[in-house]
């Protein structure tokens, strides 16, 4: 996981808790807290390995080899019987999954050995670090593979060196959901069946041409030399993590990206309606009268009567109006917050290229200025300077999450390029 996706879950929770200090009682941020406390989740979330592969391709033994730990039962002879979920935890421990979903903790003296207890899945956690960012399910070769894919971020398909790529596992990999190699690697155990390096490199070569487009990676490892005294490296451990690490870095980095989308689009809506309640009553009007306005503008763009260009002209020139009015001078003098329209000619880059697209950004902006001019409508409604304080605190975290700069350098971006072409077109 990179630095900037490993301190994002956290760079949210400290807005989130700064947020809930506030102490403010306000829908819009309720709902925000609510929404970042989610997305906090999702990222912490770890990744699930699920490790597939027909009866004894070395499933377990890949299992303990990205472990570890020697420690799962391998055997030609005893099979794993139920799927065995490797967690982390800061201690060790072994749970029972029964059929109705219940977990019992099974690693006292007295229990039976664990191949014999009735259970429909088992969970071992682990005091490892790498757990945290990925947990591993070990997979029945009883079972249907299908019924493990749903809830995986990472598959593994286990072949055996020495005889890889059957027509029955073509057959069994093909008949998995598509979206299952994108994020899949092949793991042909039973390197050490091989005698040469030629032979390695032939068999990865191979492997790599017959499942091309199915696996990110091939990977061939010793899954059973690691063990008692082996070398973990020799066998293919290293190769082995860090490909699955490699995997993980990516969906980490693309989740993180999601979250981010989210983020901003949820701080944004917040800011929309934050302080609704808030506002100076004299200001009510002068509010109503904005709206009215914006809607008026939004109105002739829906009927074509308008431009997008000349209705964000149009948007900022009467916010312009309304803005002075509320607080004068915050235009005309050098408030933060009329740095609107100064900002209108920087780079050019293209409109967006779909009407609808347009349409939608225009009516953001006339709700990010609604947000604006209430702001400014409702600064000095509060006669205690601790709480006037503390929604300044609000306000100020949700325009951070929100980007609300950002979004206006590319509207100037935007105009910039729209004025340019105008100018090109005359
Ligand atoms: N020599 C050698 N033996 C291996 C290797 N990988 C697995 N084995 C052995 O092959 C046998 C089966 O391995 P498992 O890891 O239990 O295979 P599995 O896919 O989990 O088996 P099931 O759960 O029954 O489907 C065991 O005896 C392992 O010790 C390897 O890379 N080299
Ligand atoms: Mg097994």
């Amino acid at each position: 996981m990179s630095r900037a996706s490993a301190q994002y879950p956290e760079r949210l929770r400290a807005a989130r808790e700064r947020l809930i200090a506030t102490n403010i009682n306000d829908a819009a941020l309720n709902y925000c807290i609510e929404g970042l406390a989610r997305v906090e989740e999702v990222l912490r979330r770890p990744l699930r390995v699920v490790i597939l592969g027909e009866n004894n391709s070395g499933k377990t033994s890949v299992t303990d080899l990205l472990i570890g730990q020697g420690l799962l039962p391998t055997s030609v002879v005893s099979n794993t019987h139920v799927p065995v979920l490797i967690t982390y935890a800061e201690s060790a421990a072994i749970y029972g999954v029964n059929y109705d979903g219940t977990e019992i903790r099974i690693d006292s003296d007295d229990d039976d050995a664990l191949t014999d207890l009735p259970y429909r899945a088992l969970q071992i956690a682990l005091p490892i670090e790498r757990l945290k960012t990925y947990q591993i399910l070990d997979t029945p070769p009883s079972a249907n593979p299908a019924t493990f894919v749903g809830d995986a971020d990472i598959v593994v398909w286990c072949t055996v060196a020495t005889r890889a790529w059957t027509e029955s596992e073509r057959a069994a990999w093909s008949a998995l959901p598509q979206r299952c190699n994108r994020n899949a690697l092949l793991v042909a155990t039973h390197k050490d069946g091989l005698d040469t390096q030629d032979d390695i490199t032939y068999v990865t070569e191979r492997l790599k041409g017959l499942t091309r487009g199915q696996f990110r990676d091939v990977v061939l490892v010793d899954a059973e030399g690691a063990g008692e005294g082996g070398d973990a490296s020799q066998a293919g451990a290293d190769v082995l993590r860090e490909a699955i690490q490699r995997l993980a870095s990516d969906i980490a980095e693309r989740r993180m990206q999601k979250a981010e989308k989210i983020v901003r689009r949820l701080a944004r809506l917040t800011f929309h309606h934050f302080g609704s309640d808030e506002v100076r009553p004299e200001t009510v009007e002068l509010l109503i009268r904005w709206e009215i306005h914006a809607r008026h503008l939004l109105e002739l763009l829906k009927q074509n009567r308008q431009s997008v260009p000349e209705t964000i002209e149009a948007l900022l020139v009467t916010y312009a109006v309304y803005a002075e009015k509320l607080r004068p001078g915050v235009v005309r003098g050098d408030d933060t917050i009329a740095g609107v329209t100064s900002r209108a000619l920087t780079t050019p880059i293209r409109w967006p290229q779909q009407n609808t697209a347009a349409a939608r950004l225009v009516r953001t902006l006339a709700s990010d200025l609604t947000g604006l001019l209430r702001m400014l409508s409702g600064h000095s409604t509060f006669a205690d300077p601790a709480v006037r304080a503390e929604y300044h605190v609000a306000r100020a975290i949700v325009l951070t999450l929100a980007d609300l700069d950002g979004a206006f350098d590319a509207l100037g971006r935007m105009l910039g390029s729209s004025l340019v072409s105008e100018q090109r077109s005359a």
